[in-house]
């Protein structure tokens, strides 16, 4: 009898709506692309007028900028030619992404960096000399020599160290972001990553958490259509990475990552949108990575050199910025200025490698009194049995060129 109840009748607390169901198989597959947000077009002209909102001053300060971290990469890879440094990575091509979007941000927000955002380190006072240090590993480098060259970090500056496994950073990014919202406070975590880091599954989980636990967190793709070797083709399919965020439930951008007005005006709009809504926001950047992977890399084997010549030339973040100022006389373009920018970025740099190789390596001591708050006792162990086995054998080491020696 209970069991026949059971079909007599639906419950009057169960409303259905009909517009939630079909009478077809229709599989959806792709839905409309996400558009790229842009202000200025190839050739630097102002195409949306309302976002030609940038004081002059800052415009020059970013693209002298720019044109600096050009030249400092140029170098920094040649130097590893040179076996000055183990190791590089340059942002040939992306400065736009890394500059234009810290610009846009606020110095109390912290940012997770992927790699190549050595333009977000330098906008906010990072120098030329604490970045050759890093890559040297002197006692010098604020990372006591510890991680491979390009893994900068600074508590001062409100950037979190990076990291060598792949998209680590953005599920802290969420984890910050939570704190920040939960303490009220105006402040975002913005993290960086490329298309490629986008595909290890720490990106999904940071992307539900961020948007389930209402986290003031700025997610910024640099989709440079490569990851080494790996183009975007076999990386992902649908559109693009962007096209994932909306499915989070996150409110998202699709910008072109080469034309700065359009990045800064974006990442501007996001970061009040994240204070204002309380919520996370995705932004992926339309790139190219122009230079190599690193300087373990050779790229021309993956791609052809027309294809990388035609972005460099032509849809280049530097060129783009630069004919826009001279279009709108915003900056005095003179050879002399801009090549002077260059020559001095390049003595510095030169005598940052010549002062840092001379710099001694980080204190041993530290390696064992610097790992947590306490030397705890099988630190204290190593320590001691390192200083007999290099106090009896010191002769065989250089122990000089230790920070404070024994
Ligand atoms: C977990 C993990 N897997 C693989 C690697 C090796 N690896 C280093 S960089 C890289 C490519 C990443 O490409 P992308 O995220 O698109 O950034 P891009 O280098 O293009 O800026 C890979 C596979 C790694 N460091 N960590």
């Amino acid at each position: 009898m209970k069991h026949f109840m059971r079909f007599s009748k639906i419950s009057k607390a169960f409303k259905e709506v009909p517009s939630q169901y079909v009478y077809q198989i229709n599989p959806i597959k792709n839905f409309e692309p996400i558009k790229q947000f842009r202000v200025i077009d190839l050739e630097g002209n102002l195409i949306a007028k309302e976002y030609n909102n940038i004081p002059k001053e800052t415009l020059n300060q970013i693209f002298d900028l720019m044109i600096s971290i050009e030249e400092m990469d140029n170098i920094l890879y040649m130097s590893q030619r040179q076996g000055k440094i183990s190791f590089y990575m340059t942002s040939f091509g992306e400065t736009a992404t890394t500059v234009g979007t810290t610009a846009a941000l606020q110095p109390q927000d912290f940012i997770f960096p992927q790699y190549r955002e050595q333009g977000s380190f330098m906008w906010r006072g990072f120098t030329i000399e604490q970045i050759v240090n890093q890559c040297i590993g002197n006692h010098l480098d604020g990372g006591k020599g510890r991680q491979m060259p390009v893994h900068y970090g600074s508590k001062d500056l409100n950037i979190v160290t990076v990291s060598s496994p792949l998209t680590t950073q953005v599920p802290q990014a969420s984890g910050a972001g939570y704190g920040f919202r939960v303490n009220g406070e105006n402040k975002i975590a913005a993290t960086w990553f490329g298309e490629g880091a986008a595909s290890e599954g720490d990106f999904h989980s940071a992307m539900n958490f961020a948007q389930t636990l209402k986290c003031q967190t700025l997610f910024l793709c640099r989709n440079n259509h490569y990851a080494i070797s790996t183009p975007t083709d076999d990386q992902f399919r649908g559109d693009t990475i962007a096209g994932k965020a909306p499915a989070y439930g996150m409110r998202t951008l699709k910008i072109d990552g080469n034309d700065l007005l359009a990045v800064y005006n974006g990442v501007k709009y996001a970061r009040e949108e994240i204070i204002k809504n309380k919520e996370p926001f995705f932004i992926e950047f339309i790139t190219y990575r122009i230079g190599d992977h690193s300087t373990s890399d050779h790229s021309v084997l993956y791609r052809s050199q027309e294809e990388i010549d035609s972005w460099k030339s032509g849809n280049n973040p530097i060129n783009r910025l630069g004919l826009f100022l001279k279009k709108q006389g915003l900056r005095q373009f003179n050879d002399e200025h801009d090549n002077q920018i260059r020559k001095d970025v390049r003595n510095r740099v030169i005598a940052a490698l010549k002062n840092g190789s001379e710099q001694q390596s980080p204190s041993i001591q530290d390696l064992f009194t610097d790992v947590y708050d306490e030397v705890l006792p099988h630190l204290q162990d190593q320590y001691t049995q390192l200083r007999e086995h290099l106090t009896k054998y010191k002769d065989q080491y250089p122990i000089n060129k230790f920070k404070g020696g024994l």
